[in-house]
């Protein structure tokens, strides 16, 4: 009886150590903690990792940069940016354009970033904002890149979550700027989609952007205004980067510009001013992986080599239980290196390991995702360069 006894214990706490053993990120990640200033910390199965109410009187300097110059944002725009312009108040932010002369501007207004202070690869942005009407206003909330690891604008992205033009009132346009897609470029300019939007100049709406590997969705009040998605089929002559290069860190820009090359297509109306965008809080929430995720990613199928870049392939994206963080490619059975999407370039990536061009090689991929937990290797395709 007693031996039972022991023998049932001994079981049960194998049992217990074996199951918790099992939930255990391979690569050790550790649970998120939810961020408490954050007056929502938890989100459809997302965790606030960062927020500003504006529950203060003044801007957070912790979280935010002001940014003061009449540089015109690149785009010709007509104003000076200034800290006067932007205030905190009744748990908002205000962010006030005036018809004011300064430093050989005709208008101020405001624009900050939470660059170094709030920064993002993957997760959800949640924005309550309300924007200002009338003919020569231009606000946005949107996001740069941090390190610019492609290099400068527009080669590592930017991703505009929310531009509204008081002369098309009432329309509010979610965009990505890439090296292959950007408004300078004639061929292939930003991708745009629009949507709209009623209350946007009399109401605070909810703008979200939601953030995976290979995919962006941008909606307001939970209605999708569009998606961008990484498709590499459709773009074979160049690396994913030139495309996609959504797989860095970003953070918040929120500013109202005045004119510009979009904002003052109509002109400026001076009868509008103050135009006011008021921003009731800016959220950003990330799946907490080591909780959550369980399973291995799928297997990596369907390897193509690129029909223009040749030195290039790609693959159908695995699926996972959260989300696929990386690739590794192997070549002739070694590990060679890991790339962040379904798609990879021999060229200019490692030039001390380049592949010989006329040779053949046995090529294959391994999904892992966020907790370390890896597929198995995929069937091998030849590749001859
Ligand atoms: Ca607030
Ligand atoms: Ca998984």
């Amino acid at each position: 009886m007693k031996k039972l006894h022991v023998l049932f214990i001994t079981f049960i706490t194998t049992f217990i150590l074996s199951s918790c053993e099992s939930n255990v990120p391979p690569n050790g990640l550790e649970p998120l903690t939810a961020y408490d200033g954050c007056e929502v910390t938890n989100l459809d199965g997302y965790v606030c990792v960062w927020a500003d109410e504006f529950n203060g009187d003044s801007l957070d300097d912790s979280k935010w940069n002001v940014e003061v110059n009449g540089f015109g944002g690149g785009n010709n725009e007509l104003q000076y940016y200034r800290e006067e312009n932007v205030s905190v108040e009744n748990g908002h932010l205000l962010i006030t354009a005036k018809k004011e002369y300064f430093m050989g501007k005709d208008y101020t207004s405001g624009r900050i970033n939470s660059k170094y202070k709030g920064e993002f690869t993957y997760g959800k942005a949640v924005i309550a904002a309300q924007v200002p009407a009338g003919k020569g206003t231009w606000s946005a909330v949107w996001m740069l890149p941090t390190m610019n690891t492609y290099g400068g604008w527009p080669h590592s992205g930017e991703i505009d979550i929310m531009e509204h033009v008081g002369y098309d009132n009432n329309r509010v346009h979610a965009s990505t700027h890439t090296t292959k897609f950007n408004h300078l470029n004639e061929v292939n300019q930003a991708i745009t989609f629009s949507k709209t939007l009623y209350e946007a100049t009399t109401q605070l709406n909810i703008y979200e952007l939601e953030w995976s590997p290979g995919r962006m969705l941008v909606t307001v009040n939970g209605e999708r205004i569009g998606e961008f998605n990484f498709t590499p089929a459709f773009n074979q002559d160049v690396p994913y980067d030139d495309v996609y290069p959504f797989d860095q860190a970003f953070h918040f820009v929120l500013n109202v510009a005045v004119g510009g090359i979009w904002g003052g297509v109509q002109g400026v109306d001076d009868s509008i001013f103050p135009a006011i965008m008021k921003i009731d809080y800016v959220r950003f929430y990330q799946q907490d992986y080591a909780t959550i995720d369980r399973e291995n990613p799928s297997t990596p199928e369907d390897i193509r080599k690129m029909t223009q870049l040749t030195q290039g392939i790609f693959w159908k994206p695995s699926t996972d239980d959260t989300a696929v963080e990386k690739y590794a490619v192997y070549v002739d059975g070694e590990f060679f290196d890991y790339t962040n999407l379904n798609q990879y370039t021999f060229v200019n990536r490692i030039p001390f390991k380049a592949l010989m061009p006329g040779k053949t090689y046995d090529i294959q991929i391994r999904a892992v995702d966020f907790t370390g937990r890896e597929s198995a290797l995929s069937d091998t395709f030849e590749l001859t360069l």
